[in-house]
């Protein structure tokens, strides 16, 4: 029997692993689900061994889906054995006490004024349950479609051409019908359809909305999904909205950036966009957990593209240059997806239905468009949504599972349900030592400019100077298992 010791803290994304006492893993900048599934294996063959005794020193639900890799392992191996035990570690709930005394403490007036209005917002954030889910992208690559097709109805406009000209903030909520409600500068309206999405669209004073309704892959999560959809960069209207987008992008520090992409990525349009983004986070570490990126309208990709995990890899590659080391990327087919879900719903018109039957026919026929093979998901999460989806086997939801959408979805779940909460806690973390730091250079200068005056404030400068200090080194404790 070997003796397994497996440490997993979430919040730095580091898993050390060691047997016998001895170093065996050691992983930085990925989840522990990403790769934990081949574990057993991993540890079969290096120590040709059939029984461990683990012990994991992590969070109660990153155990729970290690205990469920082994037992299904067990299952498959008979003479495979494993004893599992956990120590307890700081609860995310422990956590954001601890960080609710950080605010606490931060009321006391000794850190600069300047920034207490964006400490405040910064908390507001933390407790706030909304997980946003901003989709970028240049023009036209898909977003609304992408939206429309998680939505499962056809709600937002998009076009060839240049087409969405507001913010969109898409809520989800507990709702008995399949309708949609929008708030307009504080008026709401009843049952909208996509026309009026569309009069809505072309109106030049509004710049901003919201929506809310039931988006169905996500309804019985605790958290409440808002999904974002923007313009394309040029694409808002005037100076002003271009301002508000700029200033959305800017403010987006919670959220999740699902970055969508087509067969034309990297060009300038790409590259400028995804910089500025990049830029804005700049100084922040993982930053490849702020993002999805969505490879989309795989449907068009011919025989002589290649293979599609050549395009996947130079995407890697491009991302990589940017400074995004193993991104998440899921390829899709939105616009198949969202049709296929308006016949399923028998929403579709006569002309809708022949494009989807044509669409579904060659989804179903050409391997190299189909995205389920990709999806950056576990074996047991990917085969648990196509053992699902294929209880109704007609060629429709065949052709569904090929789009990658209920793929995307999943990923969005497990976001939802497991990472959240673990990135608000360190996105807090991190923007407030950002603004330490600032307020810390900011009375710096203040100190050189009254120079005169040196004996005179030098003191609440030491005295605040240590706070700052203090409430740091929590901070960075509170990163810690
Ligand atoms: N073949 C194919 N076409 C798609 C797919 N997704 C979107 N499209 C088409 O691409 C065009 C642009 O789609 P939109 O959803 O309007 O793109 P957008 O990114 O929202 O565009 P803007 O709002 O103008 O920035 C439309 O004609 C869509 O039908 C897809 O998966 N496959
Ligand atoms: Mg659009």
């Amino acid at each position: 029997m070997k003796k397994v010791f497996i440490k997993y803290n979430p919040y730095k994304l580091e898993t050390t692993i060691s047997v016998d006492e001895n170093p065996f893993i050691q992983k930085n900048n990925t989840y522990l689900q990403e790769w934990a599934e081949d574990l057993p294996k991993l540890l079969c063959e290096r120590y040709s061994d059939q029984f461990f005794d683990i012990t994991f020193y992590g969070p109660l639900a990153d155990y729970a889906d290690l205990k469920s890799i082994f037992s299904e392992y067990c299952l498959k191996h008979k003479t495979f054995n494993v004893l599992l035990d956990r120590i307890h570690v700081e609860t995310v709930e422990d956590k954001i006490r601890r960080l609710d005394e950080v605010f606490q403490k931060l009321q006391d007036k000794s850190i600069d004024k300047l920034y207490t209005q964006e400490i405040t917002d910064v908390f507001k954030q933390l407790h706030n349950n909304e997980i946003q889910v901003c989709v970028v992208a240049p023009m036209s690559v898909g977003k609304s479609t992408l939206i429309n097709a998680l939505l499962g109805d056809k709600l937002l406009p998009s076009k060839q051409e240049s087409c969405t000209s507001l913010v969109t903030y898409i809520k989800e909520i507990d709702s008995p019908t399949d309708s949609w409600k929008v708030h307009v500068y504080g008026r709401s309206y009843e049952n909208v359809t996509l026309k009026d999405m569309q009069r809505l669209n072309s109106d030049n004073s509004i710049s901003q909305i919201t929506i809310e309704g039931n988006i169905p892959f996500i309804s019985d999560c605790h958290m409440r999904l808002v999904l974002i959809d923007t313009p394309g960069p040029n694409n808002a209207r005037n100076q002003y909205h271009r301002e508000r987008q700029q200033e959305l992008l800017s403010h987006l520090s919670h959220s999740l950036i699902m970055y969508v992409m087509d067969s034309t990525f990297g060009t300038t349009d790409d590259d400028e966009l995804l910089r500025s983004i990049i830029k804005e986070r700049s100084g922040h570490n993982y930053l490849r957990d702020r993002f999805i990126f969505v490879i989309n309208k795989m449907d068009e990709r011919k025989q002589e593209d290649g293979p599609m995990e050549k395009t996947l890899a130079d995407i890697r590659t491009y991302l990589k240059s940017l400074g995004i080391v193993n991104p998440l990327l899921f390829p899709v087919s939105a616009l198949a997806a969202l049709n296929i879900r308006m016949v399923q719903a028998q929403k579709a018109d006569k002309e809708l239905s022949e494009d989807t039957r044509w669409m579904v026919q060659k989804l179903n026929k050409r391997s190299y468009t189909q995205c389920e093979r990709l999806a950056p998901l576990s074996c047991n999460s990917a085969n648990k949504i196509v053992a699902h989806l294929k209880d109704n086997k007609d060629i429709y939801t065949e052709a569904l599972i090929h789009s990658g959408i209920p793929f995307l979805e999943e990923a969005l779940k497990q976001y939802a349900e497991q990472y959240a909460n673990i990135v608000k806690i360190r996105t807090t973390v991190e923007i407030l030592k950002e603004l330490f730091q600032k307020s810390a250079e900011n009375r710096a200068q203040k100190y050189k400019k009254e120079d005169g005056f040196k004996e005179k404030i030098m003191s609440p400068i030491e005295f605040s100077k240590e706070s700052i200090k203090q409430v740091e080194d929590t901070l960075d404790s509170i990163l810690d298992i």
